[in-house]
């Protein structure tokens, strides 16, 4: 079995925990039920890995045959799409986070089922959109149905270090409708959904989290960027996001919807804007308990009733 254990230490004793991962490893088991069998993670790993339910809830909404999972970190998002896609791409820059990624997959007995890709996602998603120099490959040369993207968000402070213009997710869009989907409403970890502020706890007021915070590059270039392999994105984000610039994704990458049956041959790249029809996005909300932890946005065929028009 693959073993990535020499790379980073692993902590089994509160007491040999740093201070500030702390609050991270007393959730250890929500983010890895497995995590006594030997899960690893490490720094980035710690603050950024998506809780094993959530993660379960996004795999079973982008249920596909190829996922290309952009940001896999150490694993959070892969191993779960592991379980609901036909083949699960997951690709980090980070050697030591695709090593750790592997680790936890071979945990959870999916090691085979995942391509593990070391590299720039911004690069590849370039390599595989860019035409041929003679013009003959205008269209992505592997077929992926859903890109998942759970990029970094600035580190752990981000909640705080980024002043937005407002504290408002109010969404109001001339061009896009946000929705606010309802999964399961749950008291325990699981996640449920609802109006903006209509927790079951009052949330914090934050400042809103600007996309272009995002790393590796400002979150509107890398929706673009994406929207050339796939229509069909999961777009994993803070819980403060600026609502009114997820709803400008759609306005600014040109994607209103297709009137007539696209063409099986081109329906991998983005739609054709020859109609006025507003293209829908959804968002849920990713709670943990009371606490929301986060927004995932949903795109072209994933929301529902839009898959007819984005198929895969
Ligand atoms: P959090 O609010 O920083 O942590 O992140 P925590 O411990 O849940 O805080 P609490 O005060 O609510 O208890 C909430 C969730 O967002 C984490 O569990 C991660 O899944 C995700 N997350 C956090 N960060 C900083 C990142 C990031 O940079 N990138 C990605 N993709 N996910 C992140
Ligand atoms: N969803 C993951 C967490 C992702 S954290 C999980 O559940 O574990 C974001 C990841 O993006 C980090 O591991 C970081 O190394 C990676 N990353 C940063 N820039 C990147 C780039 N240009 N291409 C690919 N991965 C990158």
């Amino acid at each position: 079995m693959y073993d990535a254990s020499d790379l980073v230490t692993r902590y089994t004793n509160e007491a040999h925990v740093p201070e500030h991962l702390k609050k991270y490893f007393a959730q250890r088991y929500r983010y890895f039920s497995l995590y006594d069998q030997g899960c690893l993670l490490d720094e980035e790993g710690w603050y950024s890995v998506t809780p094993e339910a959530l993660a379960q809830q996004i795999a079973e909404r982008c249920r596909c045959d190829t996922i290309l999972d952009a940001f896999c970190g150490v694993g959070g998002n892969a191993i779960a799409f592991a379980q609901t896609c036909e083949r699960v791409i997951a690709m980090d820059i980070s050697p030591i986070r695709l090593a750790l990624a592997r680790h936890n997959a071979a945990i959870y007995g999916v090691e085979d089922r995942i391509e593990f890709i070391l590299g720039d996602y911004v690069s590849f998603a370039k390599s595989l959109t860019t035409p041929e120099e003679d013009g003959s490959n205008s269209q992505p040369r592997r077929k992926i149905d859903v890109v998942f993207l759970s990029p970094p968000w600035g580190g752990p402070s981000y909640l705080t270090s980024r002043v937005g213009t407002n504290t408002n997710r109010a969404v109001s869009s001339s061009n896009a409708l946000v929705l606010s989907s309802s999964p399961i409403k749950g008291t325990n970890d699981s996640t449920h959904a609802s109006l903006p502020g209509t927790g079951s706890e009052p949330e914090e007021s934050h400042p809103s989290y600007n996309l272009a915070a995002l790393l590796p590059i400002p979150g509107a270039e890398l929706f673009t960027l994406t929207r050339r392999i796939t229509p069909n994105i999961a777009f994993f984000l803070p819980k403060n996001v600026d609502l009114k610039e997820i709803s400008e994704l759609v306005q600014s990458s040109g994607s209103t919807t297709p009137e007539s049956e696209p063409d099986p041959a081109t329906s991998a790249s983005s739609p054709t804007p020859n109609s006025t029809k507003r293209e829908m996005i959804e968002i849920e909300e990713e709670w943990m308990g009371s606490k929301l932890k986060a927004l995932t946005c949903y795109f072209g065929g994933l929301v529902e009733g839009q898959s007819d028009i984005y198929p895969w």
